[in-house]
């Protein structure tokens, strides 16, 4: 063979030797695209595309290039609108997950975002945060919405102290755990924000140290191996909500581990599984897990770059409402329900229909003995939050909240998510995190 001929044949071997992306691996392929249609059905539904909540979901949309041009045109519009309105009353996560979602791609013409104003405001929020930290170690809010701040800020220009996140990122750091139990959600966000410092110091960006440069990137190697060791039997990454943002956090830190350590093909599939089951029914939920099946991640954010637009991949209209409350049918079941404050218990029997969720069965309670039973939620990209039992208020400063618990089991839904059962010995627990 002469060598001219050859030269394909060596290029063709040397491509093949070239290790995949994880992420490229992992992303579903065009045919199986459809099983993602009742994710983008539950976040494109009109209901959930309004508000600040919709950041998550929005950002999921564009990053997956879910939308065609005049829906993008429209809830983007819409949603700037919402962010100027309520931008003082913001946590700095909200605010930073706005920020992702305006500033995932270059949107149609004619709309024109101050990126730099957000920026500004985003960097004083989480001086704020960090402010908090002098007292007793804990910021305004929780290291989730801290990593999205690091993220957003480092994307998109803003003021942080490199030093100052590689000495609060520690992964041995208390907020990263919640009763002891390390949060994958928040390691995941964290890994996120870590590589894109680490990315910006070796880019000649940000001019640092070179100790806090081997700092963070020991942070993230410590942090992956954590997120690896709540890898379940069935492949999930710690549960299912979390497994999106750990997906991610995987995909841009593959040379942190070994290829055996993780199979993400077995994860995947045990997704669409998931899906075809019914699962990620609730906006947030479908918005947390969609990136990582397109094989993308948060770091994809890139406001110079066009947005992609999908032809109406699944003829979803914005108006074609969809039910998230499950269906409650005529029939009763009778649950406990127990407030518990320290070794103080009250306790109640309750009527409810049949497929009611936690919080139905709080507000009955409440109904027969407000004395007792009195409480408030607050609405969130998740659902109710209960904020106050009895009058006694959850308080981040403290780490106390009020835990939600099934026949002794903390709940890994919310109030108004979770079904209960017959028999059911349900309890609102008065912790510390
Ligand atoms: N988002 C946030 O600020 C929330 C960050 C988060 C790590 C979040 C999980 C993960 C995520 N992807 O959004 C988080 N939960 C936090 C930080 C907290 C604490 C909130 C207070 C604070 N410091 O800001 C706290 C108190 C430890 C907490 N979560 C409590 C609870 C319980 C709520 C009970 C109540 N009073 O209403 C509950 C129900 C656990 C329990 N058994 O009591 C709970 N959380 C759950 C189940 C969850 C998951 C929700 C899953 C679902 N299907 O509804 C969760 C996704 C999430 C929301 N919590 Co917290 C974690 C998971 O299971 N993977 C930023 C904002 C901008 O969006």
């Amino acid at each position: 063979m002469r060598q001219s001929h050859q030269l394909p044949l060596v290029g063709l071997l040397l491509f093949s030797l070239i290790p995949r992306q994880q992420c490229e691996i992992c992303k579903v392929s065009k045919e199986n695209k459809t099983a993602l249609k009742p994710l983008v059905h539950t976040m494109i539904s009109s209901n959930y595309t309004k508000g600040i909540q919709a950041a998550k979901v929005l950002l999921s949309l564009r990053l997956g290039g879910f939308l065609n041009q005049n829906q993008d045109q429209h809830l983007i519009e819409q949603f700037i609108l919402t962010v100027r309105s309520t931008e003082p009353s913001l946590t700095s996560g909200q605010l930073a997950l706005a920020i992702l979602a305006l500033g995932a791609c270059k949107g149609p013409d004619g709309i024109s975002i101050n990126y730099s104003e957000l920026v500004k405001k985003l960097g004083n929020k989480y001086k704020a945060e960090i402010k908090n930290m002098d007292h007793d170690g804990n910021p305004l809010t929780n290291y989730y919405q801290l990593s999205l701040d690091v993220l957003a800020l480092c994307l998109f220009s803003g003021n942080y102290s490199v030093p100052k996140v590689a000495e609060i990122f520690k992964p041995g750091n208390k907020n990263y755990y919640f009763h002891k139990q390390f949060s994958v959600d928040t390691g995941a966000t964290a890994v996120l924000a870590l590589t894109c410092v680490k990315r910006s110091i070796t880019s000649g960006q940000n001019k640092t140290d070179t100790k806090d440069l081997d700092n963070i990137d020991n942070h993230i190697k410590l942090l992956i191996r954590k997120i690896l060791s709540q890898k379940t039997e069935n492949g999930l990454l710690g549960n299912r909500e979390s497994t999106g943002e750990a997906m991610q956090a995987l995909f841009v830190s593959s040379n942190y581990y070994n290829r055996n350590q993780w199979v993400c093909q077995k994860t995947r599939n045990r997704v669409l599984k998931e899906i075809s089951q019914g699962a990620f029914r609730m906006p947030t939920a479908a918005a947390q897990i969609l990136p990582a099946l397109m094989g993308k991640t948060y770091l994809d954010v890139n406001k110079d770059f066009s947005c992609v637009y999908g032809s109406d991949i699944f003829h979803i209209s914005t108006q074609e409402p969809i039910s998230v409350t499950p269906a409650v049918s005529a029939s009763q079941i009778k649950v406990n329900y127990s407030v518990v404050i320290n070794n103080a218990k009250d306790r109640i029997v309750v009527s409810v229909a049949n497929g009611s969720v936690f919080l139905n069965v709080m507000e009955q309670a409440q109904k027969e003995n407000a004395a007792l039973f009195s409480f408030t939620a607050e609405e969130t990209s998740w659902g109710p939050y209960i904020t106050t039992v009895r009058g006694i208020k959850a308080n981040t400063t403290d780490r106390t909240y009020w835990e939600l618990l099934s026949n002794g089991e903390p709940l890994s839904k919310g109030a108004g998510s979770y079904v209960v059962h017959a028999g059911d010995d349900l309890e609102v627990r008065w912790s510390t995190y």
